[in-house]
């Protein structure tokens, strides 16, 4: 690919529901400009963007791919992401790294959710927003109510530009209403044009090309104080006017277009590719967010003159090629062989080779100027880096990733294989900024954390195909804690054996009772030398091992206190283990006399779901034995609940608000503090924690 200006170049990212054809109108496209010979699709694992095993295997996307071609002289860096939210953390570097956002909306299924999500996001990060309707030759098809749906989610400044011509229920062409004029398509999507003025557009409802201009002509009046006064006077545009006004509302971002496709029996692709020219290009694209050397917040505009900056955007680590790092250069121009600062670690890096990708395919290229988006293989930067020039450090704002709240226990399905887990996970977490991993000291397990099975499924996936290990995914443990309510005579504990020769002796009274105090204190209030002093640490000692494992389910105790009063030795059979042993038996006793209870974890969580749900979710956390402790309205429909919860109650709540909120709901979930488990629970959780321990 020739050396090229950054005003040639367009970051374009496919974004919108799961299913609605991302993948499928980036194959149409690559088609339609001559970059590939033939249309693969998701059903078949034949497409440029779904390359990955996994996703060939599962026939949706889990990866962000970047697919980068030439059309007229300009360079497209198309950025296909997923539609599912277990895979949002690629989504969301595909719209940090993408100038122009589309979003696909499907003609048969209209706005969903993920398209909702795509939407603010673009909206949150100022970029230009384009809808396209995909599937317009499905017979199930029904664009003209998609069209209404789209105006009243996202407003007047929805724009319809290409629409189609449906007669009896069938697609026929499609009408560039900027142009009144209709193109019908050859099964290679090719066109022919012819005058659409008059056109009926649906002929069950009557909609007209006419009663569709409104929205266009206010977004074309808009372009000029001229054309504005035309349209107040009530005056007709000339085409050559709306042609003008339409990119120039899609270049300002005034207007939202709407456009219509096949990607599959291609249509519309043509007029979509020639519309991507009017797109920004990056340096008329809004300003980067980052911090100068100093730490001081600056905006930073891509800017081809200025010294190199670079932003890390993805990683992918691969066993073959190794580590592959996505990179937007902001500023200047990236090339190979030259010294250059990482701003996060002050490290000095230079970057080996440079590739254009096609899915899968690389292209090495000399050169990256700023805008461009490219791919570099073993540098040491991580995902949100800033390679720059030592002559001027800044470090851009991070792409914002979800919260893995959704945790499981892993574990090695063969015994041996933990290091292997351990290393391939670290992998896996260089590239998938949406994962955690790490062990949970309470109860000594190893927890992956997510975004949903569906995530965790992938992951256990990509550690078999790339890593060589099974791995086991399991509820996590719930770290359960024993205690005692009350304080207890003293209790004596008496080790006698006689077993010929040396004999072991050990005895002592002990009083127990609660405390504040999470690990266990001990005092002694020996008189008069019944125990000796060099037997105490002993004896504290057998207290602290029976602390680890409790008298009802074997779970570690706390909050207890233990005072040494009184007991008895033998000046030749007592020894350090055997008072270890009377102290153990006197805790096993004391405890039996104080009342012992089981404690469960409560975590505090935090809820931000749309006010519509606010009943239900309330009415489930009192299922889960939470309690509410507010409720608070956060502006534009969603409201945020407080509340407290038991652990236990809580394992699947990733899944179910996904399913109650329609994925528009988030929450954190922290340990806050031990709390008595309820007593009708007493013997479930017993049996639960003991065949745990019995499986180990
Ligand atoms: N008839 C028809 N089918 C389409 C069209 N676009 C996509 N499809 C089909 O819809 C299904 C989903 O398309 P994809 O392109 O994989 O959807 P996606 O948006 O990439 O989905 P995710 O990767 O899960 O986010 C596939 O079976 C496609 O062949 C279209 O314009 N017409
Ligand atoms: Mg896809």
């Amino acid at each position: 690919m020739k050396n090229l200006d950054t005003a040639k170049i367009k970051n374009i990212v496919l974004t919108g529901h799961s299913g609605c054809g991302k993948t499928a109108l980036a194959e149409a496209l690559l088609y339609r400009a001559g970059v590939i010979d033939r249309i693969g699709k998701s059903a078949d694992g034949n497409t440029v963007c779904d390359f990955d095993p996994e996703e060939i295997k599962r026939k949706y996307s889990i990866n962000l791919s970047l697919a980068s071609f030439e059309y007229s002289d300009y360079k497209i860096n198309l950025l296909d992401v997923p539609g599912l939210l277990d895979f949002a953390a690629a989504t969301n570097e595909g719209l940090y790294a993408g100038d122009t956002v589309i979003i696909c909306v499907s003609a048969k299924s209209g706005v969903h959710v993920g398209t909702i999500k795509a939407y603010q996001a673009a909206k949150k990060l100022n970029k230009h927003i384009l809808f396209v309707v995909t599937k317009i030759d499905d017979p199930n098809q029904d664009f003209y109510s998609v069209l209404n749906s789209l105006k009243e989610h996202f407003g007047a400044s929805v724009c319809p530009v290409i629409v189609p011509e449906i007669s009896n229920n069938q697609f026929k062409s499609l009408v560039h209403l900027g142009r009144m004029k209709s193109y019908t398509y050859d099964k290679k999507g090719v066109s022919v044009a012819a005058d659409a003025s008059g056109i009926v557009l649906n002929d069950k409802e009557g909609i007209t090309a006419d009663s569709l201009m409104d929205g266009l002509s206010e977004a074309v009046a808009e372009t000029s104080d001229e054309l504005m006064e035309k349209f107040f006077e009530g005056e007709a545009f000339t085409q050559e006017e709306i042609s003008h006004g339409i990119h120039e509302a899609m270049r300002t971002g005034r207007a939202m277009p709407v456009f219509t496709v096949s990607c599959t029996n291609p249509a519309g692709c043509d007029l979509l590719l020639e519309f991507l020219k009017y797109m920004p290009d990056p340096s008329t694209a809004a300003a980067l967010k980052a911090t100068d050397k100093d730490g001081k917040d600056i905006d930073v505009k891509v800017d081809a003159s200025a010294p190199l900056s670079a932003f890390v955007f993805r990683t992918v680590a691969d066993p073959f090629v190794g580590k592959m790092s996505f990179i937007k250069v902001i500023t200047g121009t990236l090339t190979p062989d030259k010294d250059l600062v990482n701003a996060a670690t002050g490290a000095t890096e230079r970057v080996g080779k440079l590739y254009t990708m096609l899915g899968k395919k690389q292209t090495e290229v000399t050169s990256a100027v700023a805008g461009d988006i490219v791919v570099a293989t073993k540098i040491s930067a991580n995902t949100g880096d800033t390679l720059c020039d030592a002559s001027k450090v800044v470090s851009y704002a991070q792409v914002t990733y979800p919260n893995p709240t959704y945790r499981m226990a892993v574990k090695a399905s063969k015994q041996g294989d933990e290091a292997k887990i351990s290393g391939g996970l670290q992998r896996l977490l260089e590239e998938d900024k949406a994962l955690s991993f790490g062990l949970d000291t309470t109860t000594k397990e190893q927890i992956l954390a997510g975004l949903g099975d569906q995530h965790l499924d992938v992951v256990k996936a990509k550690m078999k195909s790339k890593f060589g290990v099974d791995i086991v995914l399991e509820e996590p443990k719930i770290a359960y804690r024993e205690t005692i309510r009350k304080k207890t005579d003293k209790v004596q504990g008496r080790h006698k054996k006689q077993s010929g020769g040396h004999g072991q002796f050990g005895d002592v009274w002990i009083e127990f009772e609660p405390t504040d105090s999470e690990s266990l204190v001990f005092e002694e209030k020996i008189f008069g030398g019944s125990v000796p002093k060099n037997f105490f640490p002993a004896i504290e000692k057998g207290l602290q091992d029976s602390v680890k494992k409790g008298v009802l389910a074997g779970c570690p105790v706390v909050g207890i206190k233990a005072t040494l009063l009184d007991g008895s030795y033998h000046p030749v059979d007592s020894s350090e283990m055997a008072f270890k042993i009377a102290a153990s038996l006197a805790f096993k006793e004391g405890m039996k006399k104080a009342d012992p209870i089981m404690l469960e974890p409560i975590g505090s969580l935090t809820v931000t779901i749309p006010d519509a749900n606010t009943g239900e979710i309330m009415g489930d956390l009192n299922k889960r034995r939470g309690r509410v402790l507010g409720m608070e309205p956060a502006g534009d429909g969603i409201t945020v609940i407080q509340a407290e919860a038991p652990m236990r109650e809580m394992h699947d709540f990733t899944m179910y608000l996904r399913q109650v909120a329609k994925g528009m709901g988030e929450y954190t979930f922290e340990f806050l503090r031990y709390e008595p488990l309820p007593s009708n629970l007493l013997d479930e959780v017993v049996a639960s924690v003991k065949s745990d321990d019995e499986e180990e």
